[in-house]
């Protein structure tokens, strides 16, 4: 007999109702019982989804390659119609608070490297980093400051959500000339002395552009 499907919802928010903690911190609190997925919706299964992804992962960084204290390991991205939502998370032995452990994140809004100031133009970047920014975020435990590239005059700074190993925070495209929200992204990392961590070292991630969708939950009877 077919297993009967129960417990079928469709729920389609748009991210821009929520702050990026309420996000955050309700997925990671139900993730067990939600699942988030980001932009068109992934093939329904009979299986009993488990997992939540909270926001997708846009670049991952080796665990262990960083010769200081502030090892990120992965920089997770998404953006709806008004805000770009991010997260930076560090290894497990990374303590965010004394090593007051931040970076820049460069946001290449017209993803045209050509166009923007280049990676090593901004605070030790990479030649391999392959961005041409036009806006950076300046990462700290505490607040993001959001900076105009050219002459990285701060136009605005917003709070940041920081858990055991990660720094999550969102800021709106309206920041952002009102981009449509794909970006390509790298990331310098570092702590209060200096950077510490590239990510990734060569390219870029890049955060798509969609609205945020939450999806059906499918559970089979037990
Ligand atoms: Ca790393
Ligand atoms: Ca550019
Ligand atoms: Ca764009």
């Amino acid at each position: 007999m077919t297993p009967r499907r129960i417990g079928l919802c469709l729920l389609i928010a748009f991210i821009g109702t929520f702050t990026t903690s309420t996000i955050v911190n309700s997925l990671k609190e139900n993730s067990e019982a939600m699942v988030f997925l980001y932009g068109a919706e992934r093939e329904q299964s009979e299986e009993k989804h488990t997992s939540a992804l909270i926001l997708p992962t846009i670049i991952t960084d080796p665990l262990g390659d960083s010769n200081e204290q502030v090892d990120v390991i992965e920089i997770a991205g998404a953006s709806s119609g008004a805000e770009l939502l991010m997260e930076v998370t560090f290894s497990p032995d990374t303590d965010i608070v004394a090593s007051e452990a931040g970076g820049a994140i460069l946001l290449d809004l017209d993803q045209n490297s050509s166009t923007g100031k280049s990676a090593t133009e901004i605070w030790f970047g990479l030649s391999t980093q392959d961005v041409g920014c036009e806006f950076l975020l300046s990462l700290y435990p505490d607040h993001v400051e959001v900076r105009e590239a050219e002459m990285s005059t701060i136009v605005a700074t917003l709070p940041v959500t920081q858990t055991a190993n990660a720094l999550s925070f969102s800021v709106p495209l309206s920041l952002l000339n009102n981009d449509e929200g794909q970006i390509n992204v790298v990331a310098i990392i570092g702590d209060k002395d200096g950077p510490t961590d590239w990510a990734p070292e060569v390219g870029y991630g890049t955060i798509t552009g969609s609205y945020l969708h939450f999806i059906p939950v499918i559970m089979k009877p037990e």
